[in-house]
């Protein structure tokens, strides 16, 4: 059904794609698939026949090998996706498009953007009249083609004409709602994609240490805690990133014969959205210990040096538990790792409140969670919980204040605690499970040090401090033993 494309093309496509790799091929394949006439583009023109004749059969295609001939084949208000590799490859399609289209034309960026990038892009094709929608999208290649969660930024008037569009694509939850949603203006879209996966890197950290811990501490093989997962897939864990580990752990090498994960070098790689919303959340001043600590575990396993000077030092002489202690210990492990998730969830929402606040985006907290029941990697049944939570109480300080998750997390206390501490007495590493309990902790406290903190900032830096009897900023005059009101 693919029509060879001329100078002469006429408008017939709703939506086109330039960039063709991966994530774009499959995007317009997903267009396509839904009946929509889809217009397609790829620098290297190659991978553009390519598409066309490996996938021509599933819809309507219109190749264009020009970007003239690409934008000629748009209906108005042209709907343009960009999939190409984020940073200079965008800026560079946006240069080579944005001269050719209109006002009112959209150009929607689907790539992994940082949100900074996509507030100045957008800033600057606005002055031109033309839309620039930061589009997050969530589900890997798998999901381009069946389904992403998407979660576009830009103005409400891009929305209006585009999320039709993107909403038959996107995955649909079980209530059979679209899993896309306008997010906000600018770069919102960009930003909440950023910190789905900073989520993404502390839920994937909280797994690891499940595993470490029912491996190491409870003597655990790899399959054995596969079933494990499975079954604690089908309570309220219930997630993607559950089930794919039960089927990595379940894996097995062909050419050894060993457990899958037992030939993997462990080093793990990241690309860089989990450092930036670590950097973020640094600027924005929102603790995210969970997301931080799983980045911070990823570069601790990469640093080949680091380990191979340390690897001498001792530990404690840990033996596995007992048959019985060890599935006693598995349930704590369930306990613990719930607790933390909520936590790191918890943090996330945090990150997303603040910078709606900050930048003026009106985001609607409880319709992130409803997006991400599908289609994106950390979809999971618990997702529904968070939607209802904020659904319930819009100006929900924390997750950890909705009296479901307080109740849940309080109950899981006692197990949360033994588990760290046998981690610990154990010499298993687990920075995000002790990471979220110090944030409860830390939380719930009525006193912190902080109030010692002040003081020695006082002392060295004649910082001031605030006073828990009277309002105003104090100094101390730590020789004279005095202290004074400083109302500056
Ligand atoms: P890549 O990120 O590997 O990018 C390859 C594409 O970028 C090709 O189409 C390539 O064209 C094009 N490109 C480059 Br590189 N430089 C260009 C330039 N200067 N001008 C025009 N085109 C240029 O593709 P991907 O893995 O499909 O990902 C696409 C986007 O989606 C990325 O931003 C990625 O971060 C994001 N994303 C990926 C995933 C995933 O699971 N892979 C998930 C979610 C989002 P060529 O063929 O001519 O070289």
């Amino acid at each position: 059904m693919a029509s060879t494309s001329t100078s002469s093309t006429r408008a017939t496509a709703q939506i086109g794609v330039t960039g063709l790799a991966v994530m774009g091929s499959n995007l317009a394949r997903n267009f396509a698939r839904h009946g929509h006439t889809v217009a397609v583009h790829n620098r290297t023109h190659a991978r553009t026949k390519a598409l066309v004749d490996e996938h021509g059969h599933e819809g309507n295609f219109v190749p264009a090998e020009s970007a003239e001939d690409f934008v000629a084949a748009l209906q108005r208000p042209r709907r343009l996706i960009v999939m190409v590799k984020a940073g200079e490859a965008t800026d560079a399609v946006i240069e080579e498009f944005a001269p050719l289209l209109e006002e009112g034309d959209m150009i929607i960026d689907g790539g992994n953007a940082h949100f900074a990038d996509t507030r100045r892009r957008e800033a600057a094709l606005r002055e031109k009249g033309i839309h620039f929608v930061g589009a997050g999208i969530s589900g890997g290649e798998e999901g381009a083609l069946n389904g992403p969660s998407i979660m576009p930024g830009g103005s409400a008037e891009s929305y209006a004409a585009l999320g039709p569009l993107l909403e038959d694509i996107a995955a649909k939850a079980e209530d059979g709602t679209p899993c896309c949603t306008h997010v906000g203006p600018d770069g919102a879209g960009h930003f909440v994609k950023m910190v789905h996966n900073g989520i993404e890197y502390a839920d994937m950290q909280l797994i690891a240490e499940a595993y470490d811990l029912l491996r190491t501490v409870g003597g655990y093989e790899p399959a054995r805690i596969a079933e494990t997962f499975r079954t604690w897939n089908t309570g309220r864990l219930d997630s993607y990133l559950i089930e794919i580990t039960a089927e990595v752990l379940a894996h097995t090498d062909g050419a050894t014969g060993r457990p899958f994960v037992d030939v993997v070098a462990d080093e793990a790689e990241q690309k860089g959205t989990g450092r930036w919303t670590v950097q973020t959340a640094l600027d924005l001043g929102v603790p995210v210990s969970g997301i931080a600590e799983a980045v911070f575990a990823r570069s601790v396993s990469g640093h080949k040096d680091l380990r191979e000077a340390a690897r001498a030092l001792p530990g404690p002489a840990g033996e596995p538990l007992s048959p019985v202690g060890a599935e006693e210990f598995a349930a704590q492990v369930e306990e613990a790792l719930y607790a933390s998730k909520v936590v790191s969830y918890a943090q996330g929402w945090n990150m997303i409140a603040k910078a709606s606040a900050e930048y003026g985006w009106d985001i609607d907290l409880g319709a992130m969670a409803a997006i991400w029941r599908g289609g994106c990697i950390i979809r999971a049944a618990f997702l529904d919980r968070i939607r209802a939570a904020f659904a319930a109480d819009p100006g929900l300080p924390t997750l950890l204040a909705d009296k479901e998750f307080a109740d849940e997390v309080g109950r899981a206390q006692d197990a949360w605690r033994a588990v760290v501490a046998t981690a610990v007495r154990h010499g298993v590493p687990t920075p995000g499970f002790s990471a979220a309990l110090a944030y409860y902790d830390a939380l719930r406290a009525p006193r912190l040090p902080a109030a010692l903190t002040q003081g020695q900032r006082d002392f060295f830096g004649a910082h001031t401090y605030r006073r828990v009897d009277r309002e105003g900023s104090f100094h101390t005059h730590w020789s004279g033993d005095r202290d004074e009101e400083r109302t500056d």
